[in-house]
Formats: structure tokens, sequence, C-alpha cells
């Protein structure tokens, strides 16, 4: 017999009981459909995204969005290879950081074969390298109350020059392919997929990875930032803010 969030197995039949997402009278289940419910329901958000062989890259990959964010502080680290760039991680950590490529490098890495899907229509497969989010995370220690992980970006886009940003919650942030990547296809990230540091985050829409990352801060709600919505897009476009695949 197996028990998790109300799903009873006896024998060959499931008794479903008392969970929130079947309302009703207790509903049998058949063996096989248990398994695909609790594979959906309680694996759900933790499931990993489609990862793909090398040979299956796309050739080409398309920019979108910022491809150069081209203001002065961002032009001067960039003229130096981003020696001088450092990732600020702050808000509700225990021990704020700053992060030099070197040490982002140094961390224990993950690289994957995932496919980028943009809002738009379009897909790209291609590898990313970098540091898990959870392992910064860890070096930084969340403190009580934290809630959101919140990526603020290099770039203001548009016309009105707004600053880019994103926003997760804690289930991605911690989900094994949130990384921050520094590498894209073998070589350090170019400047038109977000150098030097992009948020990966596999099971959501091409808006949530941010490119240009320049600090990540730990926050318990996401009012007071930008418009509160979570995002540029979701702030000035009514975009969802998790923009699951
Ligand atoms: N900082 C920043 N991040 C961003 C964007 C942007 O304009 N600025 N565009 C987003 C969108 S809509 C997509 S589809 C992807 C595009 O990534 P790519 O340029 O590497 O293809 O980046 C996302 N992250
Ligand atoms: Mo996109």
């Amino acid at each position: 017999m197996i028990t998790r969030r109300g799903l009873i197995v006896t024998g060959g039949a499931t008794l479903l009981a008392g969970c929130d997402a079947w309302s009703g009278s207790p509903v049998l289940l058949s063996a096989e459909d248990a398994h695909r419910y609790l594979q959906r329901s309680i694996n759900g958000r933790a499931a990993l995204a489609r990862e793909f062989r090398p040979e299956q890259r796309s050739p080409r990959f398309r920019t979108n969005g910022t491809a150069n964010p081209n203001t002065p502080e961002y032009n001067a680290l960039a003229a130096n290879r981003f020696a001088d760039w450092r990732l600020q991680v702050g808000g509700l950590v225990a021990r704020p950081l700053s992060l030099s490529l070197a040490q982002l490098r140094s961390l224990p890495q993950r690289a994957q074969i995932t496919r980028h899907d943009c809002v738009e229509g379009w897909s790209a497969i291609g590898k990313w390298q970098g540091p898990r989010l959870e392992t910064i995370l860890r070096l930084a220690g969340l403190r009580d109350g934290a809630r959101y992980i919140v990526f603020h970006c290099a770039d203001a886009f548009g016309q009105r020059r707004i600053p880019y940003y994103e926003s997760i919650d804690l289930v991605d942030a911690f989900h094994p392919q949130t990384i921050l990547a520094w590498a894209m296809n073998d070589a350090p990230l170019g400047i038109g997929h977000g150098a030097p540091l992009r948020l990966r985050v596999e099971r959501q829409l091409g808006y949530k990875h941010a490119k240009y990352v320049m600090r990540i801060e730990a926050v318990a709600s996401l009012a007071g930032i930008g418009r509160g919505k979570g995002g540029f897009w979701e702030d000035i476009a009514g975009y969802e803010w998790y923009g699951g695949i």
C-alpha cells in the first residue's frame, strides 16, 4: 500500500481520497492511471526537461530581445572580457556573495543540452554549462522568509529603457537543471546570448531565462520590484509569471 497525498493503492485498485486536485467523491483508478497520476502531480514541478544528444543541437541559435546591453558600464566590462565583473548575491541571505567568473567556473558544474522555447514561436537546441543555482544559494544561505529569487540584468529594454529582470520560486531555484550558464555549446557565452552569465530554467519559456545577470536577490515578495508582477514581460505585456512548458 502506498499513501501519498491521499492516494491509496490497495491490490489492483486505487482509492483517491481527499486530494485537492480531485474534488468530489473518491475516484477509483487503475494501477496504470495511479502511476501516471503520481508522476504528474507529485513529481510535477520536479520533473526534468528533456535533454538531447550533441548532434541534435541546432546549427543556428538565434538571439532574441536584447543582443547587447550596450551601456557604458557593460561595454567596459566586456572590453576586459568580464575579468572585473562580479555576480552579486544578496537580499534575504545569511552571507552576501560577490563571485567572479573564475569562482563560478570552479564550482561543481552541470552541462545540459536542452530545447529553448520562445513564446514568439521559435525553438532551438543548445548546450549550456554552469553551476547550479542551488549551489550558489547554499553558499549564500537563504534566510527565513525567502520565497523568490530575482535576477537583475545589465540591459534596459525598449525605447523606454526599462531594466530587464526576472524571478522564479524556490521549486525552480532548486531544480537540478536550473543553472547559471557561462558557457554555451562549449564556448564562453557570447554577448548576444547573455554574457557573461545567464539563467537556464529549463521547465519554463524563453523570457524567464534572464541574460546578462548582474545581481541575484532573495526576496519574500515580488511587490516593489519593477511593477510587481515578477518580470519585465510580466510587467509590461501581461505574460504569465509561471511560463511553464
Ligand atoms: N536580460 C535579458 N534577458 C532575456 C531577454 C532580454 O531581452 N534581456 N529576452 C528573453 C527572451 S524573450 C528570450 S526568448 C531569450 C532569448 O535568448 P537568446 O538570445 O540566447 O536566444 O532570452 C530571454 N532573456
Ligand atoms: Mo522569448
